[in-house]
């Protein structure tokens, strides 16, 4: 699909620094040719999620063979199916647990965008976040993460994003709430290197760095699933962009991600506090950096800033672009919002997303671009 690259633009009056700080750009389909950049469209509807709980604990007296066995011979062990919780969905003796015409591997009963059998499989992984396998019967996001030397994100900042994506206000199969979000950590010391906001230059910088915790194993690894997080020193064409999310050319699914321009925001933070009341706590610059992460990877799942997907206009929505201190607070420490709608920040004092946000998040269409639903609003 041809696109034309529209960067969703935070226009502000009062504080630039602080709107770019959360700013992403998403290329969008367009009608014309040229030179314009194509959209990722990527792999959806086949995928399923499947846990990878095989703790023994979990699991009733007969249930199969618990040592690793696969009675039924569907490539999901009996110790996985079981632990998923429900059999009328993965029955360790069926390879079509609900005689749909899909075997147990195959279905996305989460509609997560991953199938069974790729969560099953990326459960030998170990992630930061939710450290916790994938579950076939709940939502999860898979991200690899590479960082410039000294600019990563912590564990702890990568546990605070994670609970704002457990706080997902989405109900799950197995009657939990919430996305899990699994990161590796996979290349920590890349050379430090300043983009000039050419597309080329994100583009192959991505593909350059693509996963390297490929295991060979079977079943597969789900790589083409994870999005692909770049935490990164600066665009100098921009240079108060706190973040990116760039599909890549093509629908070319390896040169597609997030950058996290992590010395903009350490330069522009901490800010915001107030020493007379109402009384704010600084806004730290690990605070902005999560909130950014958080941010951009709900861009990946189609979000926008602006009402129709995703509901920027509401300044508690970690989607929201803060256009001054006030709704800086308001966004990153929950100033003044106790309503469960919009995410009770004032409860957690952190990033959350709205219920329309999280109603609005397409799973199957991570990090794609062909819905009108991306149409910029320029704030
Ligand atoms: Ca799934
Ligand atoms: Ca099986
Ligand atoms: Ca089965
Ligand atoms: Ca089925
Ligand atoms: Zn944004």
């Amino acid at each position: 699909m041809k696109t034309t690259p529209r960067p969703q633009t935070c226009l502000a009056a009062a504080l630039l620094l602080l709107l770019n700080a959360c700013t992403g750009t998403i290329y969008l389909p367009s009608g014309d040719g040229g030179q314009d950049a194509d959209a990722a469209v990527l792999p959806d509807g086949s995928d399923e999620s499947a846990d990878g709980d095989t703790s023994p604990g979990d699991q009733p007296a007969d249930n199969g063979d618990q040592s690793g066995g696969d009675s039924d011979g569907d490539g999901l062990p009996d110790s996985w199916e079981v632990s998923a919780g429900n059999p009328d969905l993965l029955d360790p003796h069926s390879p079509d647990s609900n005689a749909n015409g899909v075997p147990d591997a195959a279905e996305d009963y989460d509609g997560d965008g991953l199938t069974n059998i790729q969560e099953y499989a990326a459960g030998r992984l170990s992630f930061l976040g939710d450290i916790s396998p994938p579950h076939p019967l709940r939502r999860d996001l898979l991200v690899e993460l590479d960082c410039m030397t000294d600019r990563c994100l912590s564990a702890a900042q990568l546990a605070d994003a994670a609970a704002a994506w457990a706080d997902v206000m989405l109900d799950n199969p197995d009657g939990s709430a919430g996305v899990g979000l699994h990161v590796v950590l996979d290349e920590t010391g890349l050379t430090p290197q300043r983009f000039d906001g050419s597309f080329e230059q994100r583009w192959n910088y991505f593909a350059a760095h693509g996963p390297h915790f490929d295991d060979g194993g079977s079943p597969p690894l789900p790589l083409d699933r994870f999005v692909h997080v770049l935490v990164v020193q600066i665009r100098d064409d921009l240079p108060d962009r706190g973040g990116d999310t760039v599909a890549g050319p093509g629908g070319q699914r390896e040169r597609a991600g997030v950058f996290i321009y992590h010395d903009v925001i350490y330069n522009l933070f901490p800010a915001c506090g107030r020493t007379s009341p109402p009384l704010w706590p600084e806004i730290t610059p690990e605070e902005m950096a999560t909130s950014t992460f958080v941010h951009e990877l709900g861009h990946t799942l189609q979000l926008g800033h602006d009402t129709e997907v995703g509901g920027g206009v509401n300044p508690y929505n970690v989607m929201a672009v803060p256009q001054s201190c006030v709704e800086a607070q308001m966004r990153t420490h929950g100033v003044d919002n106790d309503d469960p709608t919009l995410g009770a920040t004032a409860q957690v004092g952190a990033a959350r997303f709205s219920a329309a946000a999280a109603a609005l998040m397409d799973f199957e269409n991570i990090l794609s671009v062909d819905t009108d639903a991306l149409e910029p609003t320029e704030m």
